[in-house]
């Protein structure tokens, strides 16, 4: 099998994936983008692969691009024969997977779009940080749903899954460790178990250095 080549940078959703490469020991290339959010000529690059100028980007070993943390989680998980991650089709766990998958991705993840480059959305320079504020508070409260839904001691319950590789990266950005301890220790609990595992190497240390 060939190999896969991922574009990411440290700490950001391609962290999502090189998880799970990992844990599927397959082996891949580590494309760093930089900074998208600082180095425009690197975004116009990354847009030829991802019209939405974001990562992750998975070139699969046939050279077809792949984007969306979440079909590259299906991908993956069908691609290796596994259900390690994501539950097979007829498995109990597969109905709460695929929606709070897609609700991660689809309501939360969006979020982050609109509050690390408030500029790109509002025109009116003082407008931005209220922009950005109201925009956090709408992942907060996504935030406390998803903790409310939390199974234990995995999100789906005594099952690992993709859904806590999100939790795990996610619960590193905004609104902050903090705020995630205070109010949705369940998903803290999470991302720190899923730390402890030691099928993924140091992907959690490479991505994000401390908790
Ligand atoms: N829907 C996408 C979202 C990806 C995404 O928002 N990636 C962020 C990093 S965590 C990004 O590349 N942002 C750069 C930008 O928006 O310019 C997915 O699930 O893969």
């Amino acid at each position: 099998m060939g190999m896969y080549r991922l574009y990411g940078h440290a700490g950001w959703g391609s962290a999502l994936i090189e998880a799970q490469l990992v844990w599927y020991q397959r082996e891949f290339e580590l494309v760093d983008t930089g900074n998208l959010f600082k180095d425009d000529a690197a975004l116009s690059e990354l847009r030829k692969l991802n019209p939405a100028g974001q990562v992750p980007v998975l070139v699969l070993p046939d050279g077809q691009v792949m984007t969306e943390s979440a079909a590259i989680t299906l991908w993956l998980a069908e691609a290796q024969g596994s259900d390690d991650l994501v539950p097979s089709p007829g498995a109990a766990e597969r109905a709460q997977f695929l929606r709070w998958l897609l609700f991660i991705v689809a309501n939360i993840y969006p979020a982050y779009t609109y509050m690390d480059a408030p500029e790109r959305f509002v025109g009116v320079e003082n407008a931005r940080a209220g922009f950005a504020d109201a925009v956090c508070d709408r992942a907060k409260g996504l935030y406390l749903a998803l903790s409310g839904e939390t199974a234990g001691p995995w999100f789906l319950g005594p099952r690992f899954s993709a859904i806590d590789i999100y939790i795990c990266a996610m619960t590193h950005w905004l609104p902050g460790r903090p705020w995630f301890e205070e109010n949705t220790p369940d998903l803290v609990a999470i991302a720190d178990a899923a730390r402890d595992i030691a099928r993924f190497g140091d992907v959690w240390v490479r991505n994000y250095p401390k908790k």
